[in-house]
């Protein structure tokens, strides 16, 4: 029998779905049917990976998207389900990946009107007034499957908003019976819901750009994603090498310039200061930024020309933003970085490339003296000692997000991450999508206890051995939730809760977070308590992961001062 399950799964297959990640239930009789039969009959279909967790599910969908630009789906049980997809939906949503979540819905018929028929006391319970409103302001896109006879039209016009820029997560329901219906076997061609082509920068910004760089003393590149399409990476290094342009990162989600190239400045994040590049810049291009600088502590002069050009210049999903620039382009990174070496003469640049060279060579000292022992830069050092080019660093490390990506210092586009969100958790189920989509890869992942806590280890665990994707996870443990007090002291430096010893952030008395990972899936544990401890451990965790090919978790305990 073919049915719009069928039809359903196929179309994912058709338009690039490998990956079902699914949370299984009442509603997905006729999908279980389908790839059970499927699979008796040798017809390929995207491979089904249990997830105990939504949450994670969705996480491993969003690594996945982030490692390949690839769009998988994510299979959820219907409200409920929704629900427990959290904040990675956040997450998909301000990170902009591309991921088709699919929840089903309860049946709607109770009488046995249609096969699929409401026939478990559940169905009653998890039917609610507008399932999709759950998410709906997350979406690209959502939509409900009302019959068979279109479902691959649908499934098409999602993928078309998932994978058009802005990219982002999209949302598809269906009743069960609608899943069960038989239909007739319908081949529209995917070619009429093609991804649009990616727009250059309009002439007028391009010229006025080049015109300004001419005569800049200080031009500035302030970027956060452009690296999320490695062209745009060398393009920009190909433009500061002849323009001689300083790059500074802001709260990074990707690598977007190689960390020891001369004119690269460094990574700002929340620090309560002005950043020094973004001081003296007389000329500043916001390429691919959400946050380009925080105006209550850190921002450019207010007499230079900004220049905006981004996927998303309007920040479609924010309600308040905005930046003084006067030139915006909706534009592709790497196509208005092409666009840019096309058209710029050259000129003189010696005073500014000899200049950003020098600020880079003294920041280039400063990181190593800021890698003192017990710190979460001294960590990262000690990590970075041991990984090769062949590393996928996945960042959410919270107050150490800087440190970390800093630290680190990579050099390849597509080699370090953060999930482009605020809703902690990403960085496990994100590990095992990027472990599935480079097998080849070593992943690290670098946490923070509280974000450890926060990515349901349990499950995360349990899938690492159950799919064989085994990764470091290193927990910066530093006896609980720094931020929030960081936040506090902010706006209270010198009130109650900034003398008080107990304000609820402290996880004394702390799990044994590496034991939780052991005892879910059989991984490397170890606590390092002392420093001479931290580069054995990491030889030995890197000999799980790449050698026994189990995870390894290592409970780093930082020097807290
Ligand atoms: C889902 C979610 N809940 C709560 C928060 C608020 N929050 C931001 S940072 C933080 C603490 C994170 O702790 P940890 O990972 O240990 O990092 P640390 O602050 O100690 O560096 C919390 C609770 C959040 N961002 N997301
Ligand atoms: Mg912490």
């Amino acid at each position: 029998m073919y049915t719009t399950a069928m039809a359903f799964l196929e179309a994912l297959r058709e338009t690039g779905v490998s990956h079902l990640f699914a949370n299984l239930g009442s509603d997905h009789p006729a999908l279980i049917e389908s790839l059970a039969e499927a699979r008796a009959e040798g017809v390929p279909m995207p491979r089904l990976i249990t997830c105990p967790n939504e949450m994670v599910a969705l996480s491993a969908a969003h690594g996945y998207a982030q490692a390949t630009g690839r769009a998988q789906a994510v299979i959820v049980h219907v409200e409920c389900g929704t629900q427990a997809l959290a904040g990675a939906v956040h997450n998909a949503a301000k990170g902009r990946a591309p991921v088709l979540i699919f929840a089903g819905m309860s049946p709607v018929t109770q009488e046995g009107e249609l096969p699929g028929s409401r026939n478990e006391f559940i169905h009653w319970l998890q039917d609610v007034n507008d399932q999709r409103a759950i998410v709906r302001q997350y979406m690209r896109y959502d939509n409900e499957i009302r019959t068979g006879v279109n479902v691959k039209q649908l499934v098409y016009r999602a993928m078309q908003f998932a994978k058009s820029d802005p990219q982002g997560p999209v949302y598809l329901i269906a009743a069960r019976e609608v899943l069960e219906q038989e239909v007739p076997r319908i081949t529209p061609n995917p070619a009429y819901w093609p991804v649009l082509p990616s727009s250059p920068a309009p002439a007028e910004w391009i010229e006025a750009l080049a015109a300004s760089l001419a005569t800049a003393r200080r031009p500035l590149v302030v970027t956060s994603y452009l690296g999320r399409k490695v062209e745009a990476v060398a393009e920009l290094v190909r433009l500061c090498d002849r323009a001689a342009i300083g790059v500074l990162e802001s709260v990074p989600n990707c690598v977007n310039f190689p960390a020891d190239h001369p004119m690269y400045q460094g990574v700002q994040g929340n620090e309560p200061a002005q950043n020094e590049a973004l001081a003296e810049a007389d000329l500043v291009i916001v390429l691919d930024s959400d946050v380009p600088w925080i105006p209550t502590v850190n921002k450019p002069r207010q007499d230079i020309p900004v220049f905006h050009a981004d996927i998303d210049p309007l920040k479609q999903q924010m309600p308040l933003w905005q930046i003084p620039a006067l030139h915006i382009a909706r534009a592709d990174a790497a196509t208005a970085l092409q666009q840019l070496n096309e058209t710029i003469e050259p000129t003189d640049i010696t005073e500014r490339k000899t200049h950003y060279a020098a600020q880079h060579a003294a920041r280039a000292q400063e990181l190593l003296d800021r890698e003192t022992e017990g710190s979460a830069e001294w960590v990262t050092s000690r990590v970075r000692r041991q990984i090769d080019r062949d590393t996928i660093v996945l960042n959410e490390a919270i107050t150490s997000y800087r440190a970390i990506a800093e630290h680190i210092g990579p050099r390849d586009p597509g080699t370090m991450f953060t999930s482009g969100g605020g809703s902690l958790g990403w960085n496990g189920g994100a590990a095992i999508g990027f472990r599935l989509a480079c097998p080849e890869k070593t992943v690290i992942t670098f946490s923070g206890d509280g974000s450890y806590l926060f990515s349901v280890p349990s499950a995360v665990h349990w899938m690492a051995r159950r799919y064989a994707t085994p990764f470091l996870q290193i927990v910066l443990n530093n006896g609980g939730w720094r931020s929030p007090r960081l936040s506090m002291l902010s706006l209270h430096p010198d009130g109650y809760a900034s003398r008080s010893s107990d304000i609820g952030v402290s996880f004394d008395q702390p799990p044994d977070y590496s034991g939780i990972a052991a005892a879910a899936g059989g991984a490397f544990a170890r606590k390092v308590a002392r420093p001479e401890e931290l580069d054995a451990a990491i030889e030995q965790a890197l000999h799980a992961v790449r050698v026994e090919k189990r995870a390894a978790v290592l409970d780093v305990l930082l020097n807290v001062g």
